[in-house]
C-alpha cells in the first residue's frame, strides 16, 4: 500500500500535474484544441500549446490520448488525468527539451522529442477530436524565432508573437535565436564563426539559417561587424 501510493506520488510528480483515478460524472477531454505551434528552424525548439476551448472545468481525462503529428508519425500519450475542476480556459504546454532549456521559458507540462512535428506542413491532431486540429501548409509556419502559428477557430490560423503558456498559467515570449552569431553552434562566437562568414561572403542564396545576420540578404561587411561586437562566449 505504501509503495503503491508513493509510485502514484512519483508519477504525478513527473508531469507536475495531478493524476486521479476514476471517471467522473459531466466530464470529458473533448474541448482540448491545438491552440498554438512553434519551431525553430531545425526543429531542436518546439512547443505545442493545447487550450481548453469553452470554459469547461472537467477535460481532466487526458490518460491514455495521444498528441500526433501526421507528417512525421509522432506521437505524445498523456500520462495522467488533471485534477477535478481544474481545467476551464486553461492551457497545456508540450514543448522539447530544447525549449525547455531557453532562459525564461514558462516551465513544459510535458517533453516531446525534438523534431516532433514537420516544420513544411503538418496536421497536429489531439485525439479523434477533429476540432482540436492544427493545419499548416509548407510556408505557414514561421521559423524566425520569435513568431509563433495560432489556431484561427473559424477563421484562418494567424501568426504573432510567440506565447507559450503552462499549466499553471505561466506564460512569456522567448526568443529562440538567443546567439544567432555562434554560426556553427559551438556555444561561442570565434575564429570558425569569421571563416563560416567569410565563406558566404555575397549575396544570399538561402536566408535562413544563414550568415546574414541584419537580415539584408547579403553577407557583408554590417554582418561582418555584428560578429565581431558578439564575439566570446553566447549569453
Ligand atoms: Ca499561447
Ligand atoms: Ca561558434
Ligand atoms: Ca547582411
Amino acid at each position: 500500500m505504501k509503495y503503491g501510493r508513493r509510485t502514484i506520488a512519483l508519477g504525478v510528480m513527473s508531469v507536475g500535474l495531478v493524476g486521479i483515478a476514476g471517471p467522473q460524472a459531466m466530464a470529458g477531454s473533448h474541448s482540448w484544441r491545438i491552440n498554438e505551434v512553434f519551431s525553430n528552424a531545425d526543429g531542436t525548439i518546439q512547443f505545442i500549446e493545447l487550450k481548453e476551448c469553452c470554459g469547461a472545468a472537467n477535460e481532466i481525462f487526458l490518460t491514455g490520448k495521444w498528441v500526433r503529428s501526421q507528417a512525421t508519425g509522432n506521437e505524445f500519450l498523456f500520462p495522467g488525468n488533471l485534477p477535478p475542476g481544474s481545467t476551464a480556459n486553461k492551457h497545456l504546454l508540450l514543448a522539447t527539451p530544447g525549449f525547455a532549456a531557453l532562459p525564461g521559458a514558462p516551465t513544459p507540462d510535458y517533453i516531446i522529442p525534438a523534431g516532433f512535428f514537420a516544420i513544411n506542413g503538418d496536421t497536429i491532431e489531439y485525439w479523434f477530436y477533429t476540432p482540436a486540429t492544427l493545419t499548416f501548409g509548407p510556408g505557414e509556419l514561421p521559423t524566425d524565432c520569435i513568431t509563433s502559428l495560432h489556431d484561427g477557430g473559424a477563421g484562418p490560423n494567424f501568426t504573432g508573437p510567440n506565447s507559450p503558456t503552462n499549466f499553471a498559467g505561466e506564460t512569456a515570449s522567448v526568443d529562440a535565436c538567443p546567439c544567432p552569431w555562434d554560426l556553427d553552434g559551438s556555444g561561442d562566437v570565434g575564429i570558425l564563426d569569421l571563416l563560416a562568414l567569410l565563406a558566404a561572403w555575397g549575396p544570399c542564396q538561402v536566408c535562413v539559417p544563414s550568415c546574414d545576420l541584419d537580415g539584408d540578404c547579403n553577407v557583408g561587411i554590417l554582418d561582418l561587424l555584428i560578429l565581431l561586437a558578439n564575439w566570446g562566449l553566447c549569453p
